[in-house]
């Protein structure tokens, strides 16, 4: 299985400009050199403490997860390095949006702040520059008008080791426009709002008086209190030869088939919920998280013990792309298929330069008791 490398901005501009922002190079040095950034992790061991009931009312649309001390992280056959090694996590219980936000909810919050999206500017070359290997020559002036990042399928296979195939830097790309211009929202007001930077993400959570999950928070939610099982439903992927996730089926990434009902997005809850009640816990699109990603953060963690209701990491640090800050995202996407990622497990975790929106990356919140 190859690499699954982070999708940003700056590495699909830099491709198709044909300029030399990679950001993708890997080091070693880097790592060292960051590794004073220790977890901010709380207690050393897990107490027994007894987990809370539910409170007697839900707020609309959110399910209480109940806290409780689980096993983060995997290192099951096809799982990723940065999901190594487990550990164990105790997180306080909580409210969890039982769906993705959609585009119907992202317009209200948008109607009423006149919220403008990161996709909807300009992108911010000053800023941008500072997470590129110095000397980058800045793209053309057009292409950094407002855009952002559309899956487009290839004509033929192409090597899995470079994602500028299948992602295309749309100018016009945003929340409203999720291809582009001329393409719009109407008929998918139930699917995941996707261009969404963390930045977008965060302003919507605040606004809804929620907060983005933890990883933490998100994987044992996702786990549905399930112990050690490879989805978020069991060790199946398709039982009784039912599609449980919104994946990609076919030859990623030339030809979705569509075989589970979608190319694309789907509409939230149209796959099964797990034992939580939360749905599209695994596929169809990417939710954010408020930690900061290290692709060696379970490595840091491992060796601390218990860790009580982490936050993750105090900076951010990608093997794969070092100059780069990123936040987690988890989930997977519609994306997802074994021959590239199989991302849509619960331990899955990748890192998104907090300005990089896309069409596989939504968001859901959560909110303390
Ligand atoms: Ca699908």
């Amino acid at each position: 299985m190859p690499s699954a490398r982070p999708v940003s901005t700056r590495a699909v501009l830099g491709a198709q400009t044909a300029r030399t922002i990679s950001g993708m190079s890997s080091t070693t040095a880097s790592g060292l050199l960051r590794a004073w950034a220790v977890l901010a992790l709380g207690c050393a061991s897990c107490s027994d403490q007894s987990h809370a009931s539910a409170p007697d009312s839900a707020p609309p649309g959110m399910r209480w997860i109940p806290g409780a001390e689980f096993t983060m992280g995997s290192a099951a056959q096809g799982a990723h390095p940065n999901e190594a090694p487990e550990h164990r996590v105790r997180v306080d219980g909580f409210w969890m949006d039982e769906c993705a936000v959609t585009n119907a909810e992202f317009a209200r919050f948008v109607d009423a702040t006149k919220y403008v999206t990161v996709a909807e500017k300009a992108v911010d070359w000053e800023q941008m520059s500072k997470t590129v290997e110095p000397g980058t020559p800045k793209p053309p002036d057009e292409a950094l008008a407002p855009g952002s990042l559309v899956y487009t399928p290839t004509k033929e296979t192409v090597p899995l080791d470079n994602l500028s195939g299948w992602w295309r830097w749309q100018l016009g790309a945003d929340w409203r426009h999720p291809e582009g211009p001329g393409s719009a929202i109407v008929g998918r007001e139930m699917h995941p709002v996707v261009h969404i930077a963390w930045d977008d993400a965060v302003a919507y959570a605040a606004w809804a008086e929620k907060r983005l999950p933890t990883e933490a928070e998100w994987e044992h939610a996702a786990r549905g209190g399930l112990v050690g099982k490879r989805y978020a439903w069991g060790d199946e992927f398709r039982p009784g030869g039912k599609a449980m996730a919104n994946t990609y089926t076919g030859t990623f990434p030339m030809k979705d088939t569509a075989e589970d009902g979608y190319a694309g997005t789907a509409p939230v809850k149209s796959f099964p919920p797990n034992a939580y009640g939360l749905y599209d816990m695994g596929g169809n699109v990417w939710n954010w998280c408020s930690d900061w990603f290290r692709s060696d953060a379970h490595a840091l963690a491992a060796p601390e013990g218990c860790g009580q209701n982490p936050s993750g990491p105090r900076e951010s640090w990608d093997a794969s792309d070092p100059l780069s800050p990123k936040r987690v995202i988890k989930g997977g996407s519609y994306l997802c298929n074994p021959s590239y990622c199989e991302s849509y497990r619960p331990s899955a975790r990748r890192g998104t330069p907090p300005d990089t929106g896309s069409t596989h990356v939504g968001f859901r919140c959560v909110k303390s008791r």
